[in-house]
C-alpha cells in the first residue's frame, strides 16, 4: 500500500495531500538504509523550484522543465541556463529542524528543498522497497528520480512510500519540497504556544521486504484472570491461505496460524507464567512473526490498563499517575526538536528523576524512540494528537487530517505497553462543530484501539452563584475514560491565595486526572514568594495546587505543565522569557528550580518512598 501514488496521471493533476486511509507499517526494528546525515538544501521562500513564473506549479506539467527543483537538473552545455545547483548549495543534517540549524533560519517559516543522493541496496529482484520518513513538519510534497511520489501533511506523524519500481541501482536523486507555514485550516492551527521547527525532523530510511511480508501486527492482554493474549498479523502482498507463525520464545509460546483473503490472521494464546509489564517491573518479552521468508522481530509488555467508577488500575490494581508534561524539545546543547534516542533517553530520566511514573507527551506524537524508552525504562505514556485550541472544526478536510494523525499515531504505537491513554485534543473551546469533530474521533480510536484508554485535556468554568466552585462539564468528558483538564489558577486565573478556596465540581463517575497547572519561573531569580517569575513563587504555587488537587474526589494523577522550559514565540519578555515558556521545573538546560523537589516530594510520598 502507498501513502499516495504519484502514477502517470499525476503528471497532469494535482496530487492531493495524503489523508489516512493507509496502512500502519512496523519499520522501527528492522534493518534499514538510513537515509540521515548531510541533505543539500536550497531555501526558497517564494517557491521558484515550484511554480513557473505565472505561478502554475511544475509538477502538474507532462514534461517539468530543468527550472523545476525536484527535477535535480545540471546544465547541459555551457549556455545551457539552471539557476540552482544542489551540489554546491548549503547542508542540514537529518533528523534535524532548520530553525536551530542555521541562525538565519531561526524564525522561518516557509519552503526548503532538501536533496539526498542515494545508492539502491543490494536487494533480490522479487523483493520490495519503501522510503520511510519518520515525520516532516509540516507539508512534504516528496519526488524520486524526477517524478513525484505523492504528498503528506502533518508534522508528527511517520508516512511511506512504496518505491520498488522507482529506484535506480545507483545515483538516485531524493527530493523533498518541506513546507512548514503555518495554516487556518490545518492540524495544529495557526495558533500555538510552541516553537514551529521546520524540516525532516525526524529519520528517513529505506525498507527493503520480501514480495509478502509482516507489515502489522497488534497484541494485547486480552484477558487479566486467564493470562490470555490476543491479537493479529497483517501481511502484505498476501494471496490469503498463508501460514504466519508468532513465537514468544522466553515463554515458550509458538502458534502456526493462515491468513484469511485479506492477509490477516489471528492469534490468542495463554502465558501462565508471564510477569506483566508495570512501572516497577517493565518486563518485556522477545516476539518473532514470521511468514514465508520474512520475520518482525520486537518486544512486547502484557499488561491492562482499565477504569473502575473513579479508579485507574494498572493489571487489576489502584494507580496514581505521578506524571510530568514533556515537550519534545532539547535545547540543552542549542538543539530544537529531539533528533535522536539519546536525548529522547535524557528527556525521560529528567522525568525519572522527579520520580514519575508517567510521562505526558505533549502536544502531538513524539518520535517512536520515546514511547520504545518508555516501555524500557517503566514509564507509562499519554499521546496525543495537535487537535489544539481554535481548529478549523467544520472544515471536513482538517477532520481528515486529524483522523489521519489519530490512525498513524495508533498504528505506530498500539504495541507498547507503556502507552495507555490515547488524547484527542487540548483546551478546545466546546461548541457544536468541535463536539462532533471530536466524538467522530472518540469513535475512530474507539475502534483502531480498545485496550487502552481515551482522553482530553479540557478546561473549567466557575459556577456563576458561586465563583469559587470550579466545574469542570463538557459534552467530551461523556465520550472518554479520564476526565482530564488543565488549570492555572494562581497564574492565568487569580492568585495564590484563589488555590486555597478553590472546590470543584466534577459530575462524572471517572477518574479525574489535571493534565496542566504551572508558573513561569526563570531559573536562579530569587524572591519574595509573593512575585511572580520567581523560583519561589512557582514552588508555593505547587504546594498550593498538590494540596488542594488531594481534596479532589477521584483524584487519579496530574501531569503539571511542564518537565523543561522550551521555545515559544509567544513569550518575548526580555531578561526572563527571552522566548522561552519559563513553566519548566527545569531550565532548558536541566537546571531544576526549587519547585522540581516539591513536586519530587510529593511524589516520593505517593509512592510510598518518603523519605523518614
Ligand atoms: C496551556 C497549554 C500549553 C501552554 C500552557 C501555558 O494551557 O495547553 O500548551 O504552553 O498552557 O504555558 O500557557
Amino acid at each position: 500500500m502507498k501513502t499516495f501514488a504519484a502514477g502517470l496521471l499525476c503528471l497532469l493533476l494535482p496530487v492531493a495531500p495524503a489523508w489516512a486511509a493507509e496502512a500502519p507499517m512496523q519499520v522501527y526494528t528492522r534493518a534499514a538504509q538510513s537515509l540521515d546525515g548531510e541533505w543539500k538544501v536550497i531555501v526558497d521562500p517564494y517557491e521558484n523550484g515550484y511554480y513557473n513564473y505565472r505561478y502554475q506549479p511544475f509538477d502538474q506539467q507532462a514534461d517539468p522543465p530543468k527550472g523545476a527543483y525536484f527535477r535535480d537538473a545540471k546544465p547541459e552545455s555551457p549556455t545551457d541556463l539552471v539557476e540552482y545547483d544542489f551540489d554546491t548549495a548549503m547542508s542540514l543534517q537529518v533528523p534535524g529542524d532548520w530553525n536551530t540549524q542555521d541562525p538565519r533560519l531561526y524564525y522561518y517559516e516557509g519552503s526548503v528543498w532538501y536533496r539526498k543522493k542515494f545508492d539502491a541496496p543490494a536487494r533480490r529482484p522479487t523483493d520490495r522497497a519503501f522510503l520511510e520518513f519518520g515525520a516532516v513538519n509540516y507539508r512534504a510534497d516528496v519526488y524520486l528520480n524526477g517524478r513525484k511520489l505523492g504528498v503528506h501533511e502533518g508534522g508528527f506523524t511517520p508516512f511511506r512510500f512504496e518505491v520498488t519500481d522507482r529506484l535506480r541501482p545507483r545515483g538516485n536523486s531524493l527530493v523533498l519540497k518541506v513546507d512548514n507555514r503555518r495554516r487556518a485550516d490545518g492540524v495544529p492551527t495557526l495558533n500555538t504556544d510552541w516553537w514551529n521547527y521546520g524540516g525532516i525532523t525526524r529519520s528517513v530510511g529505506l525498507v527493503v521486504v520480501p514480495e509478502v511480508f509482516v507489515r502489522d501486527y497488534r497484541l494485547a492482554l486480552a484477558s487479566l484472570a486467564d493470562r490470555e493474549v490476543a491479537g493479529r498479523v497483517q501481511l502484505d502482498g498476501a494471496r490469503g491461505g498463508e501460514e504466519v507463525s508468532v513465537a514468544l520464545p522466553e515463554l515458550g509460546v509458538r502458534q502456526r496460524v493462515r491468513t484469511g483473503a485479506d492477509g490477516q490472521a489471528e492469534f490468542r494464546f495463554r502465558v501462565p507464567g508471564a510477569r506483566l509489564w508495570s512501572p516497577e517491573h517493565p518486563q518485556l518479552y522477545r516476539i518473532e512473526i514470521a511468514s514465508g521468508s520474512d520475520t518482525l522481530v520486537d518486544r512486547v509488555g502484557l499488561r491492562t490498563i482499565a477504569t473502575r467508577g473513579r479508579q485507574l488500575l494498572l493489571n487489576g490494581e489502584p494507580l496514581f499517575l505521578r506524571g510530568i508534561s514533556v515537550h519534545e524539545e532539547y535545547a540543552a546543547d542549542g538543539g530544537g526538536r529531539v533528533r535522536d534516542a539519546g536525548q529522547a533517553r535524557r528527556l525521560l530520566e529528567r522525568a525519572r528523576s522527579l520520580e514519575a511514573n508517567f510521562v505526558r507527551l505533549a502536544h502531538y506524537p513524539h518520535n517512536e524512540h520515546m514511547a520504545r524508552l518508555a516501555d524500557e525504562m517503566g514509564l507509562l505514556v499519554w499521546s496525543e494528537i495537535p487537535v489544539y485550541w481554535t481548529i478549523d472544526w467544520a472544515n471536513e478536510a482538517t477532520y481528515r487530517n486529524a483522523e489521519a494523525q489519530l490512525e498513524a499515531m495508533i498504528g505506530r504505537d498500539r504495541n507498547r505497553a507503556s502507552v495507555i491513554i490515547w488524547s484527542l485534543a487540548n483546551e478546545t473551546p466546546v461548541s457544536d462543530a468541535r463536539n462532533r469533530f471530536l466524538s467522530r474521533l472518540a469513535a475512530r480510536a474507539r475502534a483502531l484501539d480498545d485496550s487502552r484508554l481515551l482522553s482530553a485535556a479540557m478546561e473549567k468554568h466557575y459556577r456563576e452563584d458561586d465563583p469559587d466552585m470550579a466545574v469542570v462539564e463538557d459534552p467530551l468528558a461523556e465520550l472518554v475514560d479520564l476526565v482530564s483538564f488543565n488549570q492555572y489558577i494562581g497564574w492565568y486565573d487569580g492568585t495564590l491565595d484563589k488555590i486555597d478556596r478553590v472546590r470543584w465540581q466534577i459530575p462524572y463517575d471517572k477518574p479525574v486526572f489535571v493534565s496542566e497547572f504551572g508558573a513561569d519561573a526563570k531559573q536562579g531569580l530569587h524572591g519574595d514568594a509573593g512575585a511572580i517569575w520567581t523560583e519561589e513563587y512557582q514552588a508555593e504555587l505547587y504546594r498550593r495546587t498538590l494540596r488542594m488537587l488531594d481534596r479532589i474526589e477521584g483524584f487519579a494523577g496530574t501531569s503539571p505543565w511542564i518537565l523543561s522550559d522550551f521555545r515559544s514565540p509567544r513569550r518575548p519578555l526580555a531578561g526572563v522569557q527571552d522566548g522561552f515558556n519559563r513553566k519548566g521545573l527545569m531550565s532548558e538546560k536541566g537546571e531544576p528550580k526549587q519547585a522540581f523537589h516539591v513536586l519530587r516530594d510529593y511524589y516520593r510520598q505517593k509512592a510510598g518512598n518518603a523519605p523518614p
